[in-house]
């Protein structure tokens, strides 16, 4: 990337923007990324460059804040997840796709270099292989939120190869972090449980307790971001989105990690309607093409994230910083 681009980052807030505004700050200069949300940023987004309250959804502001600030890269990751989706498919729909295709639009209209959007295991369904699934298979998503992305997929594709648009995309699993908690997703349980098990020394799940999920900690799923982005486009064969692979996990796993640190530790499964959301996605990824590609690499492994979580948000918690 050369020293004259401009990052613009939809989204900025949430729980993957928040990471990633900080790590393209660092990695490019402040000045060069232009973190946006619809709602109000925490200190460290705001007092670390520049940032804009902007909803994807208007076109026209879209368009405003990309020539003030000549925008050359957007990363869009503003969308409603799974399980809120599903309470609300129309609404999830709208956000999810026209925000989609008011970037791509206008990344093709001011001759944008790179757009990244983030895809998801969701894509996939029960027709799909549930073990080492394939990066090109059945994908018969049963979910709002996994048709969103699927469809989303066909369009980064589509403008890819009708104009040219250098747009690049992974299908990230369950995402964990210290940092800024998810928000309405079927996989978050697995940050919930490390607050519970430090605050409470107990947590009731609501995904059943064998409901192994692929998942990933959130340093490797920044660092995969941004190997993906600063690959050469030769590098790039899957215009759709990669997939990406860490670990895979079911509860009562994670809940032993946790006991490794926390013998006191109990957990109690009640699962409700988000154990049929994740019973559609798959149990493990083949991220064969994404290694071959562009070098995908993950670092973490369960136990090493679980005490590198457990440690953080312990801190957090004797700050009361916690949410
Ligand atoms: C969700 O649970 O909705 C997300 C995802 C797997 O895309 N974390």
């Amino acid at each position: 990337m050369s020293a004259k681009e401009c990052i613009l980052i939809i989204g900025a807030n949430g729980q993957i923007g928040s990471e990633l505004t900080m790590a393209l700050r660092k990695a490019y200069g402040s000045s060069q990324v232009v973190a946006s949300d619809i709602k109000t940023p925490g200190k460290e987004l705001k007092n670390s460059g520049p940032f804009e309250m902007l909803d994807v959804g208007d076109r026209n502001a879209l368009h405003d804040v990309v020539r003030q600030y000549g925008i050359t890269q957007i990363y869009h990751l503003a969308a409603v997840l799974s399980a809120t989706a599903e309470q609300n498919p129309h609404f999830a729909w709208d956000i999810n796709m026209r925000g989609l295709l008011n970037v791509l639009e206008i990344a093709v209209e001011r001759k944008l270099n790179r757009v990244f959007w983030p895809s998801s295991i969701a894509v996939f369904g029960p027709g799909t292989p549930t073990e080492n699934t394939p990066q090109s298979t059945i994908m018969d998503p049963g979910t709002v939120y996994g048709i969103s992305k699927l469809a989303g997929e066909r369009w980064c594709e589509y403008y890819h190869l009708k104009h040219q648009l250098d747009v690049r995309s992974l299908r990230y699993p369950g995402l964990i972090s210290y940092r800024s908690l998810p928000g309405g997703g079927t996989t978050d349980y697995a940050v919930d449980i490390y607050y519970e098990a430090l605050k409470n020394q107990q947590y009731t799940c609501f995904l059943a307790a064998d409901t192994t999920l692929p998942m990933m900690y959130m340093p490797d799923a920044i660092q995969g971001t941004l190997a993906l982005m600063q690959a050469a486009a030769g590098k790039i064969s899957i215009r759709s989105s990669y997939n990406i692979a860490s670990m895979s996990f079911s509860p009562e796993e994670l809940a032993d990690e946790i006991k490794k640190h926390l013998p006191e530790f109990t957990i109690a499964y009640k699962p409700d309607y988000r154990q049929e959301i994740a019973s559609t996605w798959p149990r493990s990824i083949d991220d064969s093409q994404a290694r071959k590609d562009w070098g995908w690499h993950p670092e973490f492994s369960i136990d090493r994230m679980t005490a590198d979580m457990l440690n953080h948000i312990d801190k957090k918690i004797r700050q009361r910083s916690f949410y």
